[in-house]
């Protein structure tokens, strides 16, 4: 192969791969690469799952397929041989950020497992100008610019399908693009992201602001970050109707060019709709097939047999509904459908709770999906159950077969073959390459628990990565780390519910211990990596704050030896992957009840970091497959939290007053120090925030948290013992494999293989 790659390679660069840039070596392993998927590219099977997503955060492509190809290893040793080196070569890729975190991850990641287990899966998306947007740090606050990813040599493939998609007053002409999705060592499936023709991509200077009118200049601009204002909101309908007329009609032509009778439409297809994102899907293929000539009520029967819906949160405000004007505006030709089956609902159901459209006329997606779908899954175990006993309930009660758990999971080969070929290399030799196909094989490792030459090699590993994260730190956004200190880690989107707040106060309290001449046995260094929505004004208030004690602890000489806070710039795929293998603690500190999965928490265990967290979402599995000696969890459980919403009782201020510690730690916001560096406005607010509200009840659990810390760091002292525990993280992450999660899907829910 890589004879093949080398001839080729040289081909493009003029037959002198030691003379080229890494620029021209990038776009000529792209051109190579796209050759090698669509040898693998396959049609077979009469039925094809249709994962539609209004994000698929995929990451770089360039090593992943160079992984999935099988070729990886012989094109950089070739590369090698003329001084070039594979990593440099990857940088040159953008990163196509399409998603905003967890549910676009997830999707890429499950559209690599169904092309790694030969199903026939497609995504279908839409192809964002800009993604999710840059973050820079200035004055300690969190700025946005936008984020570019096409190129003129990119992984796009333009495709000759286009559709008009007809809005309220006016069409637009659809384009679809490919991206190949190579399977590890299996077939090549596609994401088709659809596009128009008319973006103008100069209606956005450097930030990320724009006219928001003209519509047909900026549909497929930008990836929204949640939370965004009301223009923007009315924008999200335009995108989601585009998406989702062009993934009817598509499907609809698929189908019917295998022979499919429509009203066979269920044989042939299935949909799974990422979150409501997609929802119109269902009255925008009711419509279609109407069209055709089929009656509505048969319409209703095929589409409910097709579609299935997949929730991922339970939090109220991540729960779309559309106020009828957005949807009479943008798409009035899918009104009477939806108003009909709002009909049928409330002829059948006298109960409020479960009608479509509600009393303040909004529609509510996740009711239609539940209604006219024929699957409602949670994403991890604790989430379904939350789902069926509380948020759904009524839902559950009337359709009790509908609902089921996937618990989410990760791809190994971009987490833990790509981020950490040390490890990797490492488990080849120790336990062979079974668990590249077969993710539970990595349970072989448990029979090596007490071998102190595989135990010492797995420290050896995570010192090395650790010292590579503190170089990449150093060039990219010159801060100075100990590599030799913990590293304990807390990267996701920015969040109230996700509690970064909670480890910045624990921070504080390190700080002024440390001050006082209480020093740690081993110093301390504090990541932070995330994103905060632009209108989330405490997620922004909570940045302010840690970029503000990055500043005072690190430059104060008697703490910053014992105690350093890092906040990485503009955390996204492609530094997780540098940051995720070198972890000690990983933080997964969420209000019980309100991570419906987490897929972060997945990634670290597998690279064996130990799991600091709270019984929520998918934690809840992990603690129950590694054992209590292997994680540390602490904090309230999911039914107390539940019952304190329930009764309003808790009282953020009691905590705050009846404890010296979480006094000191939270009035130091406002203190003089920070103030002097920081922003008068945002550190009051979040001061007042914390004290008045604290409505994901960070308070309630600090003491608790502390503690744990405090146990955890002691704990890392004796290296054997940690290093046991990071084996049994790797050795029992197999069951967090999105190859487990696909297979469960087909088998449930797609039935793919009939
Ligand atoms: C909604 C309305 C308007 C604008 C934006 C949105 C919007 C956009 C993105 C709402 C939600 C999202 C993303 C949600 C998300 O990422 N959820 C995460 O999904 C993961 C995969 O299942 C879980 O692991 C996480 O627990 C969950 O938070």
């Amino acid at each position: 192969m890589s004879v093949e790659v080398r001839e080729l390679l040289e081909k493009k660069c003029g037959n002198n791969i030691a003379a080229c840039t890494n620029e021209q070596l990038y776009y000529g392993l792209l051109a190579i690469v796209k050759d090698f998927a669509k040898e693998k590219e396959s049609h077979e099977g009469k039925k094809k799952i249709y994962y539609i997503s209004a994000e698929f955060l995929i990451g770089k492509l360039l090593s992943n397929n160079l992984i999935n190809l099988g070729i990886y290893d012989e094109v950089e040793s070739m590369l090698k041989q003329y001084g070039k080196n594979i990593n440099l070569i990857e940088q040159v890729e953008p990163e196509p950020s399409l998603g905003n975190g967890g549910l676009g991850r997830l999707a890429a990641c499950f559209l690599d497992s169904m092309a790694t287990l030969g199903l026939n899966g497609d995504g279908i998306g839409l192809n964002y100008h800009f993604g999710l947007f840059l973050q820079t740090f200035e004055n300690h606050l969190q700025k946005e610019r936008k984020n570019p990813w096409i190129e003129t040599e990119s992984w796009l493939t333009r495709t000759d399908v286009t559709y008009p998609v007809q809005f309220g007053g006016f069409t637009v002409w659809s384009r679809m693009y490919d991206l190949d999705v190579t399977g590890f060592e299996n077939r090549t499936n596609k994401l088709h992201l659809f596009d128009i023709e008319t973006v103008d991509e100069s209606l956005v200077g450097d930030g990320i602001n724009f006219n928001k009118a003209d519509i047909a200049k900026n549909l497929t601009l930008f990836l929204y970050p949640d939370d965004s204002d009301e223009a923007g909101r009315l924008l999200r309908v335009y995108q989601q109707y585009f998406m989702v007329s062009n993934a009817a009609r598509l499907i609809l032509a698929e189908c019917e060019s295998k022979g499919c009778n429509l009203y066979d439409l269920p044989e042939y297809a299935a949909i799974q709709i990422n979150d409501t994102h997609p929802s119109m899907v269902i009255p925008e293929l009711i419509r279609l097939l109407m069209e055709k000539g089929i009656r509505m009520g048969d319409a209703i029967d095929i589409v409910s047999k097709t579609c299935a819906y997949t929730n991922h949160t339970i939090l109220a405000e991540a729960l779309e509904k559309w106020p009828m004007d957005y949807l009479n505006k943008a798409v009035p030709q899918l009104m009477p459908i939806i108003r009909e089956l709002d009909t049928i609902v409330k002829d059948k159901f006298h109960d409020k709770s479960v009608a479509i459209i509600d009393d303040e006329n909004r529609v509510h997606m996740a009711h239609m999906d539940i209604h006219y779908g024929y699957s409602v899954n949670g994403v991890a175990y604790l989430h379904t159950e939350i789902l069926k006993k509380n948020e759904l309930n009524h839902f559950y009660k009337i359709y009790p077969e509908k609902f089921n758990n996937k618990t989410n999971g990760v791809t190994f080969r971009r987490w833990l073959m790509h981020c950490n070929k040390g490890l990797s290399r490492y488990l080849d030799e120790v336990i062979g390459t079974g668990w590249h196909k077969d993710a539970d094989e990595l349970e072989k490792l448990l029979s090596f628990e007490n071998d102190k030459t595989v135990l010492h090699k797995l420290l050896e590993i995570k010192k090395e990565n650790k010292h590579a994260l503190a170089v990449y730190l150093k060039e990219t956004q010159g801060v100075e780390i100990d590599e030799n200190s913990i590293f304990d880690i807390q990267i996701k989107r920015l969040h109230e519910y996700k509690r970064q707040q909670m480890n910045a106060l624990y921070v504080i309290h390190k700080y002024l211990e440390i001050k006082k001449g209480k020093t740690p046995a081993t110093p301390i260094t504090v990541i932070f990596g995330a994103k905060a929505a632009p209108a989330y004004v405490i997620a922004k208030d909570i940045i302010h704050l840690i970029l503000c004690l990055q500043e005072i602890i690190n430059k104060d000489p008697k703490v910053s030896p014992y105690l350093k806070v890092v906040m990485v710039e503009n955390y996204n795929v492609t530094k997780a992957e540098k940051l995720i293998p070198a972890c000690d603690i990983s933080e997964q500190i969420s209000l019980a009840s309100k991570e419906a999965s987490g897929t972060g928490n997945m990634k670290f265990m597998l690279n064996g970091a130990v799991t600091l967290g709270t019984m929520d979402g998918a934690n809840v599995e992990i603690a129950d497959l590694v054992g209590k000696d292997n994680i540390y969890i602490f904090g309230e459980s999911s039914d107390t939290v539940i019952e304190h919403y329930e009764k309003g009782d808790y009282v953020s201020r009691d905590f705050y007053e009846s404890d010296e510690e979480i006094k000191e730690a939270v009035d130091f916001i406002v203190s003089d120090d920070l103030l002097n560096i920081g922003q008068r406005e945002n550190l009051e607010r979040l001061y007042y925030e914390l004290l008045n509200k604290d409505w994901f009840m960070t308070l309630l659990d600090y003491k608790d948290y502390a503690a744990k810390k405090e146990e955890i760091y002691q704990d890392y002292e004796d290296r054997d013992a940690w290093a046991k525990k990071m084996l049994v993280n790797t050795a029992k992450a197999g069951f967090f494999s999105s190859d487990r999660t696909i297979a469960e899907y087909d088998k449930d829910i797609w039935k793919l293989k009939g």
